[in-house]
C-alpha cells in the first residue's frame, strides 16, 4: 500500500460516466500486528471530518489497533482518510483523561463523579431557582458527538433547564450551509448524493479544499478525472491548492469577494441563454429580481473586485453554464468568508437557474466540516429546532411539547435560539453564568483569542468542559469531565450527503472516563427533571433507546429516521434519510420533482433579508405564496467588515492542512501524523517575500488589531497580498513558560454573517514583519 503520509489519495482506480466506482479497501494496523492476530473487528465511521468513510475498528487485547475502510458502504467503497488510518492512536494515548477534575484554591485537582457532578448540579439549582434562572445557563457543543447525545442535550436545554442559549461549534463550521439550504429550498438537507460524482459532466469546488479535507471524496473525483469522458473540473479559492491545480479553471479570488463572482457567472449565464427558461418558471420564485441584481456585475467589473482575468470569468461561466450535469460543493471558503450565506444562495441560484438539481450528476453539496455536525442541526443541539422545526411556527412548537409531554411554553421560542457568538458575549457580559462546553476546544478555535481567554477566566462564570484531553480550554475550566469517545461507545452520525452511519462501541474508555450521553443523562437525573405528569423528563437510559426516542421526533420531518434501526445500520452500508416505511432503503437525491420544502406549515424558517439578517414574518412569508418553489435570493456585493489598510495592509486567510484535524488533540497523538506537519507556518506569496525582505523558512511576525503570532514563512502557493495561517497549533503541548504566541485565531476578527451567523475566519487585516532567519 501507498505511503498515505506522502501519497494521502493512494493509487487511482480510474472509472467512466455512470459506472460504478471501484471497490479499494485501506488498512493500517498497529506495528507488527496481521489481520490473522485481530481479536474482532466492530463497524464504525469516520469521526475526523465530514465525509462518513465506513470502517471497521481492530480490536487486540481490550485495545483500538487500527482500522481497516468498508468495501460494502456507499460512501467511500472501502478507503479511507490519513487522519482515520493514523489518528485512532489518540485513543490510547497516555494523556487522556481518566478522572473528574474541579478547581480548588485555583489549580484543577482530581476528584471523583459525584463531586465533580455535585457541583455543577449545586450550581445549576441555584441558578435555576434564583431570579433570572434559564437566562444564566449557556451549553456550547460540538459537531463531534453522536445524534443520541445531541438529542439528549437538546430535550434537557429546551425543555427541562428550558433555555434558548444552546449552540454548538458547528456555529463555526456549517451554520451557513444550514442557512442557505433554509433560505433556498425551505429546510436544511443535502439535496444531492455523493453518487453524483459518477454520473456528473463537470463539477465546482467553491472555496472548498477537498483534497486535503475530505480525501476520499477528493479519490472519487479523481478517479473520474483519470477515466474515460472525465467531468471538467472548476477551482475558486485563493490559494494554489491540490484542488486548483488539478482544475481546468482557477479563479483565485481576492479573500471576501465570493458574491461578487458569483453574481458575475450568474449574469453570464443569463447573457448567454444558458439558463433553463422552463425550470425557473416551474419551480422557482424571483428570477426578475435575481436578473437585475446581477446585470452590474460585468465579467470587467468582477475581475476588479475579485481580481482575477476577466477572460477566467468568462471561462468559467462557460464551463458551468454548458455542462449538462453539473456538481457543485461549498464550504469554508464561502461559509467563513464575507457574505457568506448569500454567496452560498448565489451557487444554489445557479443550480436552480439551470435547472441542475434532483437528478444524477446534478446537484448541490452544501457540505458540513465536523463528522456529525449533521446530527448537530437536525437535534436541535445548536440553535435550532429538533427535527428541523421552525422556532417561529406554533404548531412546531405544540408538536415538540406534545412529544415531550412538557408545557409549551417551556419551550424557548419568545425568539430565535441564541447562537454562539450571542452566547459567549453574554458570559462576557455576565448574564450567562454557567457555560457548558461538550466537545469543542474554543481558547484555539474562536476568533480573537485574547478576549476568550478573558471571558473564560472571568470569576462570575462558572465553566464546565467535557474533553478526552486536557486542552486549552480546559484549563481554564471549573469543573473538567473526562469523556469517552469514538471506539469507546456507541451511537449514529449523519454524514454531508444525509448517510447515517452506526459506531459501535469497541472497548472500555480508560480509567473512569464517561460517554457524553451518561454524562448529560446523569445531569438530567441528578437535576430530576419532570414532564407534566411528574415522570422523569427524559425516559431513555441508553444509546439505543435515545435513538428511538429521536425517530418519533424526526416522523414526518425532511429528516425522517423512521425506517432505520440499529439493526438495519448493522452489516451492510450507511442509508441515506429520509428513511421511511416508503423509502425503505434511504433516500438518494432531494427535490427530484422539483419540489421543494418551502410550505409555509412544513419550512424551517420564514426567511431572512439577507443583507440585514432581519427576520421575515408568518405573514410575509406566507405572502410570497411559494407552493414548493425554491427561492431564487438577489443580493449585491458589500466588502468585508475588515479590508487591509496602509497600517495593516496584507489578507489574512486560515484552514486547514490535510493531516492535521482542527486544535490537534487527536491528530498531534498519532506519531506519523504529527510529523507530516509538527509546527504552524505562513504561507506567502513571492512578491509579498521580496518587498518585506522574506526568504523561505525566515520566522516572521505577523500581527492585527487584536494580537500578534510568530510563524516561519512558507514562499509561493498563494495569490499576491494574501497570507494564510493554518489555525491547528495551539498551545496545549507546549510548557507554559515556552508559550509564544502562534494560533491564528490571536489574529482574527470577531465579525460574523447577518444570516448565519458564522464568524468570518477567513478575511482579516494584518501585517507582516521578518524577526530572524530560518535554521
Ligand atoms: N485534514 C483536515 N480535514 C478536515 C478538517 C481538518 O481540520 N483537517 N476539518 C473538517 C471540518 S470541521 C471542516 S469545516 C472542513 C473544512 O474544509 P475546507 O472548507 O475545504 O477547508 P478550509 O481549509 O477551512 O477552507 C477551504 C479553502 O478556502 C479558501 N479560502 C479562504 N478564503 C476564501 C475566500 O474568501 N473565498 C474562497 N472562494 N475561498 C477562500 C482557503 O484558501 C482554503 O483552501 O474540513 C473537514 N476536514
Ligand atoms: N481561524 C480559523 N478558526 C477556525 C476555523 C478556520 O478555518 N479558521 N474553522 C472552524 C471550524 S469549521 C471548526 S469545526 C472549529 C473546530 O474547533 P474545535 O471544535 O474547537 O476543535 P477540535 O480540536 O475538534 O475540538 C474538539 C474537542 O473535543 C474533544 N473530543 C473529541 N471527541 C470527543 C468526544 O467524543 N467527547 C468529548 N466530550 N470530547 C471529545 C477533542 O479532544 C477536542 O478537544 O474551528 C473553527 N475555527
Ligand atoms: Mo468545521
Amino acid at each position: 500500500m501507498a505511503d498515505r503520509i506522502v501519497d494521502p489519495w493512494g493509487d487511482r482506480t480510474p472509472f467512466g460516466a455512470g459506472e460504478s466506482w471501484p471497490v479499494r479497501v485501506d488498512q493500517h494496523l498497529a506495528a507488527g500486528l496481521s489481520p490473522a492476530d485481530v481479536d474482532r473487528w466492530v463497524q464504525s465511521a469516520s469521526i475526523l471530518h465530514s465525509n462518513g468513510d465506513a470502517m471497521d475498528i481492530a480490536v487486540k487485547d481490550q485495545k483500538i489497533a487500527g482500522v481497516r475502510g468498508r468495501a460494502a458502504d456507499r460512501v467511500n467503497r472501502g478507503r479511507l482518510d490519513p487522519k482515520d488510518l493514523y489518528g485512532w492512536q489518540a485513543n490510547n494515548s497516555p494523556d487522556r483523561l481518566t478522572r473528574p477534575l474541579i478547581r480548588r484554591d485555583g489549580r484543577l485537582v482530581e476528584t471523583d463523579w459525584d463531586t465533580a457532578m455535585g457541583r455543577i448540579v449545586e450550581r445549576s439549582r441555584q441558578l435555576l431557582d434564583g431570579p433570572g434562572g434559564w437566562g444564566h445557563f449557556g451549553f456550547y457543543t460540538s459537531g463531534q458527538l453522536f445524534l443520541e447525545e445531541y438529542y439528549t442535550l437538546g430535550v434537557l436545554g429546551k425543555a427541562g433547564i428550558g433555555t434558548p442559549h444552546m449552540d454548538g461549534n458547528t456555529r463555526l463550521c456549517t451554520a451557513t450551509a444550514a442557512a442557505a439550504l433554509k433560505a433556498s429550498f425551505g429546510t436544511d438537507g443535502q439535496p444531492g448524493s455523493y453518487a453524483d460524482v459518477d454520473f456528473c459532466d463537470a463539477i465546482a469546488l467553491w472555496g472548498h479544499n477537498v483534497a486535503e479535507t475530505q480525501t476520499v471524496l477528493w479519490m472519487r473525483m479523481l478517479d473520474r478525472r483519470r477515466g474515460p469522458n472525465p467531468p471538467a473540473m472548476l477551482a475558486v479559492d485563493p490559494r494554489d491548492t491540490p484542488v486548483a491545480r488539478e482544475a481546468d479553471v482557477h479563479l483565485r479570488v481576492r479573500p471576501g469577494t465570493n458574491l461578487a463572482l458569483v453574481n458575475g457567472l450568474l449574469r453570464e449565464i443569463v447573457q448567454r441563454g444558458w439558463h433553463d427558461d422552463r425550470y425557473i418558471g416551474e419551480h422557482t420564485i424571483g428570477f426578475d429580481e435575481l436578473s437585475r441584481t446581477v446585470e452590474p456585475y460585468t465579467p470587467e467589473r468582477v475581475a476588479e473586485i475579485c481580481d482575477v482575468p476577466a477572460a477566467d470569468v468568462e471561462r468559467a461561466a462557460e464551463l458551468l453554464g454548458t455542462a449538462q450535469r453539473l456538481l457543485s460543493t461549498v464550504l469554508q471558503g464561502f461559509y467563513q468568508s464575507n457574505q457568506a450565506t448569500a454567496a452560498s444562495c448565489a451557487v444554489n441560484n445557479l443550480h436552480l437557474i439551470r435547472g441542475m438539481l434532483g437528478r444524477p450528476g446534478a446537484g448541490v453539496l452544501q457540505m458540513n466540516g465536523q463528522p456529525t455536525a449533521q446530527n448537530t442541526r437536525e437535534t436541535g443541539a445548536d440553535g435550532d429546532l429538533p427535527g428541523l422545526r421552525n422556532w417561529d411556527n406554533p404548531a412546531h412548537i405544540e408538536e415538540l411539547a406534545a412529544l415531550w409531554n412538557v408545557d409549551p411554553m417551556t419551550i424557548p421560542h419568545w425568539s430565535p435560539p441564541t447562537h454562539a457568538m450571542q452566547i459567549w458575549r453574554y458570559a462576557e457580559q455576565g448574564s450567562i453564568k454557567l457555560l457548558w462546553i461538550s466537545a469543542t476546544n474554543p481558547a484555539v478555535s474562536l476568533p480573537d483569542l485574547a478576549r476568550i481567554r478573558r471571558i473564560l477566566a472571568q470569576e462570575g462564570l462558572f465553566v464546565v468542559v467535557q474533553d478526552l484531553f486536557l486542552t486549552e480550554t480546559a484549563e481554564l475550566a471549573d469543573v473538567v469531565l473526562p469523556a469517552a469517545t469514538w471506539g469507546e461507545k456507541t451511537g449514529t452520525f449523519t454524514n454531508a450527503d444525509r448517510t447515517v452511519h452506526l459506531s459501535e462501541k469497541a472497548v472500555d474508555p480508560p480509567g473512569e472516563a464517561r460517554s457524553d450521553l451518561d454524562i448529560f443523562l446523569d445531569y438530567a437525573r441528578r437535576m430530576d427533571f419532570r414532564d407534566t405528569d411528574g415522570e422523569p423528563l427524559i425516559g431513555w437510559t441508553g444509546p439505543e433507546e435515545a435513538f428511538e426516542a429521536w425517530k418519533a421526533c424526526s416522523a414526518g420531518r425532511p429528516c425522517d429516521y423512521t425506517g432505520l434501526s440499529y439493526a438495519r445500520l448493522r452489516g451492510g452500508s450507511g442509508i441515506p434519510w429520509p428513511c421511511t416505511a416508503e423509502a425503505p432503503d434511504g433516500t438518494e437525491r432531494l427535490y427530484s420533482g422539483g419540489r421543494f420544502n418551502t410550505d409555509p406549515d412544513y419550512c424551517e424558517t420564514y426567511g431572512q433579508d439577507l443583507t440585514t439578517g432581519a427576520e421575515f414574518t408568518a405573514a410575509q412569508y406566507r405572502a410570497k405564496e411559494p407552493g414548493g418553489r425554491a427561492f431564487l435570493h438577489a443580493a449585491s456585493y458589500a466588502p468585508s467588515p475588515e479590508v487591509p489598510s496602509d497600517e495593516y495592509p496584507l489578507v489574512l486567510t486560515t484552514g486547514r492542512t490535510v493531516s492535521q484535524f482542527h486544535t490537534r488533540t487527536k491528530t498531534s497523538r498519532a506519531p506519523e501524523l504529527d510529523a507530516a506537519a509538527p509546527e504552524v507556518w505562513v504561507e506567502l506569496h513571492p512578491d509579498d517575500a521580496a518587498r518585506y525582505g522574506i526568504s523561505d523558512g525566515d520566522l516572521v511576525g505577523l500581527s492585527s488589531p487584536r494580537g500578534a503570532i510568530q510563524a516561519p514563512a512558507r514562499i509561493g502557493g498563494i495569490r499576491p497580498g494574501t497570507v494564510f495561517v493554518p489555525f491547528h497549533y495551539g498551545y496545549f503541548d507546549v510548557p507554559p513558560s515556552e508559550r509564544v504566541p502562534r494560533a491564528a485565531n490571536e489574529l482574527t476578527v470577531t465579525a460574523w454573517d447577518p444570516v448565519s451567523k458564522q464568524p468570518i475566519f477567513k478575511v482579516a487585516a494584518v501585517r507582516i514583519a521578518r524577526l530572524s532567519g530560518g535554521n
